[in-house]
């Protein structure tokens, strides 16, 4: 198998008074050769907007993290791009990426300040499109306790425009729920959590040993504009076995960048 880096792009924080924090972060592996220099011919550079792609166009599409409760209006799960859903009051955050269509990709958002204050929890949703919403069901990131930090998120395309966005879970099999002292615990169907007092943070301490970087692992499915099939989530599904993660562990990069502001 070919291993090639394919890009690195990232880094906006801070955004003004109001607006949501912008996060990002991305690390970009192109776990396919031949894949550099396709045109990307999708000028859309935000995710509350609509497109259609093509394979190996780029395509952005955003990840908002905040309680459970904020992603729901009237009893209704919005779209993060709807403004009847006051995420930026809230404390929101919100990362934005932009990876190939049809590469196996990893996203990392490597601020979670702030999630580990909230006891109920905090969520995250995968989004794009405006007209065409298309979003995530929420995910549990974590707690007061656990942060959960590696995801699988599939991107379903139908003729190149975005319809359904889902995470995948593979339960526990990275991680022994034998010791309860143990840094690594089993959540269930939630899948492993990291003990928030073993994570590395800016105090040095012998006893945060624990990178608690979110990653996740993008794949695509269904069809492009021209009808081609996206494979890449099927490649990743007959990877799975193997880690992933572990290939990816060297390659932290980030660059920064101010992004616009997305919510009109
Ligand atoms: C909330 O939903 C109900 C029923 O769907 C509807 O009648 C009502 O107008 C909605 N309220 C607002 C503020 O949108
Ligand atoms: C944090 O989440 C985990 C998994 O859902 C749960 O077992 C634990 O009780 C939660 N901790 C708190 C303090 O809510
Ligand atoms: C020990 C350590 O990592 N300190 C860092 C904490 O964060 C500030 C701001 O990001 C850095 O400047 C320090 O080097």
């Amino acid at each position: 198998m070919a291993v090639a880096v394919a890009v690195a792009v990232a880094a906006a924080s801070g955004a003004t008074k109001g607006s949501l924090a912008v996060l990002l972060t991305v690390l970009v592996l192109g776990v396919f050769s031949g894949t550099a220099g396709a045109k990307d011919t999708n000028n859309l550079y935000q995710p509350c907007g609509d497109t259609t792609v093509r394979r190996l166009d780029g395509f952005t599409l955003g990840i908002a993290s905040a309680p459970q409760t904020e992603f729901v209006f009237n009893r209704t799960m919005l779209s993060p791009c709807d403004r009847r859903l006051a995420l930026s009051s809230v404390g929101a955050k919100l990362a934005v990426f932009r990876p190939k269509v049809d590469e196996i990709s990893l996203l990392t958002i490597s601020n979670n300040n702030g999630i580990d204050t909230v006891s109920s929890g905090w969520y995250m949703v995968a989004f794009a499109g405006r007209k065409y919403a298309a979003r995530s069901p929420t995910e549990f990131i974590g707690n007061v306790s656990f942060v959960i930090t590696s995801f699988t998120l599939v991107l379903e395309f139908e003729k190149g425009r975005l319809q359904n966005l889902f995470w995948k879970r593979d339960g526990c099999s990275r991680c022994s729920s034998r010791s309860s002292q143990s840094r690594v615990v089993c959540l269930g169907s939630l899948g492993c959590g990291i003990r928030r007092s073993r994570c590395k943070s800016n105090i040095t301490s012998s006893e945060r040993d624990t990178d608690c970087t979110i990653s996740i692992q993008l794949a695509f499915s269904g069809t492009d504009k021209h009808y081609t099939a996206l494979n890449s989530w099927y490649e990743v599904s007959k990877l799975r076995q193997y880690s992933l993660y572990a290939l990816y562990s060297n390659l932290k990069d980030s660059v920064s960048s101010q992004l616009g502001q997305f919510f009109p």
